[in-house]
């Protein structure tokens, strides 16, 4: 007989209903954070989670792979549309596995990578120290300017002039301005070294065009397919064709096994959503409300590193408003109030990062819920009543029972 979740692990399922009421009536402003469509959401969740596809389709490991062929290749080409990629492959677990496939494809131990670090807004897969990347490779790093805060690509020139990297990677996790892959792209091949570019948290700015590509410059781009592509929790590598076949092996059998196929469904669905004109429209209001709530944030004292954004999320330094409330105070307060952030460190951090002193508040999420200009007008509000007066049970009450009055008005798109 059939049972249901409920009566087989009532603790899971409880867990997972007080997530979904979580998710509904908390504004998610954590920038890498996204909600799928419920079509997205039945892929992930179906039969296909049962079957092993070691391989490639039409190349597999294992019998009765005929369906996750038809699923994977809808995938694949899908992507190659969306990004005009040569070669795609959707197996990566995660953006990590990414990264990480794409080191093992071109270096070896020993060899040298240029990188922006995690403390300037980079990834822990850009060869921070307690990463592989950073304890197989021989780790040299650009950062940003002290004086604006962007990407310093002068400092990138010469580094990679003086020390001949291998490879350089190009990508953030929390950085708010435009980055220019094609500058990058001739900084490397001047020098002899290839590119990886992250487009982790750009990727649906990519896709429709509203960020400048790296697909044309780079010869490896990954991606994560949940944060501003919509889709499910994953990874993904582009590459030119000359290096498809290190890329693929460097996956599998290079670093997994098997794949993880009702994800690929679910990435298969997402990239179909993406291609339609109104992904476009999403994508354009993610920067109209990251915008608005920028400004609203300066208006009310904040500093933004760089001053502004350019895409879907802002780096906000409260030592100008609040000098003694850390990151992590912060975030408290907020997640008190409803408001879900991640605390931050910024360029120049003097907390550690366990406290750091800043927010990264980022728009998508919001955004596809039908949040507009309006709102991040009022969210902005939210945020400056709750941080100037974190320890004030009343105040905080009461801003989240108007965040929860605002959620009810915004229904997500997949409970
Ligand atoms: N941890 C992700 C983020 O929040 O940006 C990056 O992998």
């Amino acid at each position: 007989m059939l049972q249901s979740l409920k009566e087989i692990d009532f603790a899971v399922f409880s867990a997972i209903e007080k997530e979904k009421i979580r998710q509904k009536e908390q504004i998610e402003l954590i920038a890498s954070e996204n909600f799928v469509s419920s079509a997205v959401l039945e892929a992930v969740g179906s039969v296909l989670t049962n079957k092993y596809a070691e391989g490639y389709p039409r190349r597999r490991y294992y019998g009765g792979c005929e369906n996750v062929d038809v699923i994977e290749q809808l995938a694949i080409d899908r992507a190659k549309q969306l990004f005009g990629a040569e070669h795609v492959n959707v197996q990566p677990h995660s953006g990590s596995q990414a990264n990480s496939a794409v080191y093992t494809a071109v270096l070896k131990p020993g060899d040298k990578i240029l990188t922006l670090s995690l403390e300037n807004g980079g990834h822990l897969t850009h060869g921070h120290p307690k990463n592989t990347s950073g304890m197989l490779y021989k780790v040299i790093h650009y950062n940003v300017s002290v004086a604006t805060g962007r990407i310093d690509y002068d400092q990138m020139k010469l580094l990679a002039k003086a020390e001949h990297p291998k490879l350089i990677t190009i990508g953030a996790s929390a950085y708010s301005r435009a980055i220019d892959f094609k500058l990058v792209s001739e900084i490397a091949h001047s020098q002899g070294a290839l590119v990886l570019a992250d487009i982790a948290h750009i990727a649906g700015l990519v896709a429709t065009g509203l960020h400048q590509s790296p697909v044309p410059y780079c010869e490896f781009v990954t991606t994560t397919t949940h944060k501003t592509l919509r889709g499910p929790r994953g990874g993904m590598i582009m590459c030119k064709e000359e290096f498809a076949k290190a890329i693929d092996s460097a996956v599998f059998p290079g670093t997994q096994g098997g794949p993880l196929m009702h994800v690929i469904a679910g990435k298969a669905v997402c990239f179909l959503e993406a291609l339609r004109p109104e992904f476009k429209q999403y994508q354009n209001q993610i920067i109209k409300n990251a915008a608005i709530l920028a400004e609203q944030m300066i208006a009310n004292g904040y500093h933004i590193v760089t001053g502004g954004t350019d895409n879907h999320l802002m780096l906000v330094d409260l030592r100008t408003v609040h000098e003694s409330l850390t990151g992590k105070d912060a975030e408290v307060a907020l997640e008190n109030a409803n408001i879900t952030v991640n605390r931050n460190v910024i360029p120049n951090e003097t907390r550690s990062p366990l406290l750091a002193s800043g927010l990264r508040l980022g728009t998508p999420a919001v955004t596809t819920r039908g949040m507009k200009e309006k709102e991040m007008v009022q969210i902005a509000e939210f945020i400056k009543v709750v941080l100037s007066n974190p320890n004030d049970k009343s105040t905080i009450s009461d801003i989240k029972h108007k965040v929860v009055d605002l959620c009810a008005k915004f229904p997500l798109p997949c409970q």
